[in-house]
Order: C-alpha cells, then sequence, then structure tokens
C-alpha cells in the first residue's frame, strides 16, 4: 500500500498529509484516487467535525498537479496513453477539488511552503488557509503551456481588481502578505507553530453547534501580522496594465508604464508561451461572469485542449526536465496565434464532457 496520501482521524478531525516530499509533494492520479473516497465519506460522518490537509517533509504544501507524469506518458503508445492519462487525472483532480469546494464542513489547509497550481486546487476551495512566513505562492502554468485551471478562472477573477489577471499571465509569486491582502490566506502563523494548530483544533471542544465558528476561535489565536504586501503596494499599477481584453494591449500598457516594474513584468510575459497567455486571458475575463462549476466543466475543455499540444511537453521539457528554462513555443509570438486557435480550445468534448454532480454533504 502506497503512503503518498496519509489519512487519519485524530478526535474529531480528518487529518489529510500529503507525503510525496521529494517530489514537493505533487498531486498524482493515485493521490486523488485515495483523497476522494476519504473526503466523501468524512463529509457526511457526523463524528468528523472539520478536515485537516498538510504537506509532508517542510519544503511544499503541494506543488502542482503530477503535470510531469501526464508528459511522460507521451511518448508511449503513439500518444494514447498521454490521452487516458490526462482525461483521467484532471478529471480525478477537478472532482476532488469540486468535492473541497462543496465540503459544507471547515476544510483548513496548512499552506507551509511551496503552493503553486494544483496546491490551490486542494486549499483554496476550502473554508481556511492557514499560511505560513515559507509560503510560496503561485499559478506558474503559462510557463509550462498549460492555463490556470483548478478553479483559477473563477477565483482568479474575484482577488482584488487585475491581481488575478496578472497572477495568472505572469506566474508571480506572492508572499504570506500578499496572499492574505488577495484573500487567499485567512491566517498567518509562523510555521513552527503549525503542529499546535492542529493540536489545538484535535483538542477543541466542537459540541454541537456551527464548527466553523469552533474553527475560527482557534484559527484566531494563532494569527500573527505578516508585514506589507509587496503586491498591494503594485496593485495601481497591476490594475492599470492588466485591464485590457487582449494580450497584445496588456503589453502596450506596460509599456506605456514604462517603470522597472512594468519592464520586467512585459520580460517575463514575453518568456511565457503565447497560447497560453491567450487561452488564459479569454478563461478569464469569461470567469467573471460565470460561476464556479460552469468554469470547471470549461477547464477540463482547455485541460484536454492544452495538454494535447505539443507546447505542453516543450513545457515540461524546459521547466521540469532539462530545466533549461529555453522553451521553444508554437506558434512563437502571440501574432502568430489566431483567434480561432484560441476559440477552438474552448469546444465542448461531445461524450467526454466533464459533468460532476453536487456531492452530498
Ligand atoms: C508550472 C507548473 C508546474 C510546475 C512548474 C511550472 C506544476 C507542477 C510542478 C512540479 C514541481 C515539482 C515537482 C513536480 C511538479 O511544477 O504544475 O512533480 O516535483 O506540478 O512552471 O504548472
Amino acid at each position: 500500500m502506497s503512503d503518498d496520501v496519509l489519512l487519519e482521524t485524530r478526535g474529531a478531525v480528518g487529518v489529510v498529509t500529503l507525503n510525496r516530499p521529494k517530489a514537493l509533494n505533487a498531486l498524482d492520479l493515485g493521490m486523488c484516487r485515495k483523497l476522494q473516497p476519504a473526503l466523501d465519506a468524512w463529509a457526511v460522518d457526523p463524528a468528523v467535525k472539520a478536515v485537516v490537509i498538510r504537506g509532508a517533509g517542510g519544503r511544499a504544501f503541494c506543488a502542482g498537479g503530477d503535470v510531469r507524469a501526464v508528459a511522460a506518458s507521451a511518448g508511449s503508445a503513439a500518444g494514447e496513453e498521454q490521452e487516458r492519462l490526462s482525461r483521467e487525472f484532471f478529471r480525478a483532480e477537478y472532482a476532488l477539488n469540486h468535492r473541497i469546494h462543496h465540503f459544507g464542513k471547515p476544510f483548513i489547509a496548512l499552506v507551509d511552503g511551496i503552493c503553486m497550481g494544483g496546491g490551490l486546487g486542494l486549499s483554496i476551495h476550502g473554508a481556511y488557509r492557514v499560511v505560513t512566513e515559507k509560503l510560496v505562492l503561485a499559478m506558474p502554468e503559462t510557463a509550462i503551456g498549460l492555463f490556470p485551471d483548478i478553479g483559477g478562472g473563477w477565483f482568479l477573477p474575484r482577488f482584488p481588481g487585475e491581481a488575478g489577471t496578472y497572477l495568472g499571465l505572469t506566474g508571480a509569486r506572492c508572499s504570506a502578505a500578499d496572499a492574505l491582502w488577495l484573500g487567499y490566506a485567512t491566517h498567518h502563523v509562523e510555521s513552527v507553530r503549525l503542529d499546535a494548530v492542529l493540536d489545538a483544533l484535535v483538542g477543541a471542544q466542537w459540541g454541537s453547534g456551527a464548527a466553523s465558528a469552533v474553527a475560527e476561535k482557534v484559527l484566531a489565536d494563532f494569527h500573527a501580522d505578516a508585514g506589507t504586501s509587496a503586491l498591494a503596494v503594485q496593485h495601481g499599477a497591476i490594475d492599470r496594465c492588466f485591464a485590457a481584453e487582449r494580450v497584445d494591449d496588456i503589453q502596450q500598457a506596460l509599456e506605456l508604464e514604462g517603470t522597472p516594474w512594468a519592464q520586467e513584468t512585459w520580460a517575463t510575459l514575453l518568456r511565457m508561451c503565447p497560447m497560453s497567455l491567450k487561452v488564459t486571458l479569454h478563461q478569464l475575463r469569461m470567469g467573471r461572469t460565470r460561476d464556479y462549476d460552469e468554469m470547471v466543466t470549461v477547464e477540463y475543455r482547455l485541460s484536454q485542449a492544452m495538454t494535447a499540444r505539443q507546447d505542453f511537453r516543450e513545457g515540461i521539457r524546459a521547466v521540469l526536465v532539462d530545466k533549461d528554462n529555453k522553451p521553444r513555443w508554437h506558434p512563437a509570438t502571440l501574432s502568430d496565434v489566431t483567434d480561432a486557435e484560441v476559440e477552438a480550445c474552448f469546444a465542448p468534448l461531445g461524450a467526454d464532457e466533464l459533468v460532476l454532480p453536487v456531492p452530498p454533504r
């Protein structure tokens, strides 16, 4: 039996520990399949008042989805194996996010260290996120030819102003202070005190009243100031530059802004996958007016379209395998990506559509 996800109940608290520290606790299909039935059971078990999720190893909460495995299977059986893994992995990951989104009990993520992509999917959909001074938070998918999924199309447009557009397009890293300013983090606690937070939750008098009130009281007792958010300082410029409807116009706005921050940001965007940038901006604008469940269906379509593209394998090669950070994108520039190619990534999947029922609670 694999121990890449540890599941236990301590008193009235279900505890999940993501336990692949060498892979920065990146989430793979097996882990999704182990987590889903445990969360389904805890959601309806009256003895379980709250669930805590954390990462083992002290470096990461969760570095993302195991996109490397999806890309690696591409070499086998003329792409059929990749298609299967891509279908099943994203289906399982989004179903898990959806389960957490509709959990109905306090779902508390202790986010200590790296949290990217799929790591946000395991944390942002719950009620509480406790972050530490070690937090490195990012949605970096445009660097590997993907797009900010796991609900990014829903939660990024709901961050203050255009902060989500900025984070989703550039993959910028956020600190604990940034995460609090965004509303991602609900509490900030010193890393060395996290075990005490868990002990306090396990030792709490849950009684028969509102579990959220009990959880909030415990977490509030540990909360400490996180200092100034760099993102908050920059938010005027972010809103000016990232309000546009087209990536080309964002680039123009950054050029006009002219500051060192704007020049750096433009340089970052020029390194990202052009198709990813255009697909992402379209996804984020769509998400302004759609609810979460609708966006998950859209993102599943995008996951299938984007993992089938050569840019995805090239992104994984450049960032995670060879680590030369010199991807060669096709199309290579923004002006080479047509609106029709972007639109095509959003096409419905017929019999392969993702359909998720609202889970029991
Ligand atoms: C963009 C991403 C991911 C990424 C890097 C990016 C991602 C992901 C990982 C990752 C990191 C460490 C691991 C691992 C995966 O990196 O989604 O297995 O050990 O999972 O620039 O989207």
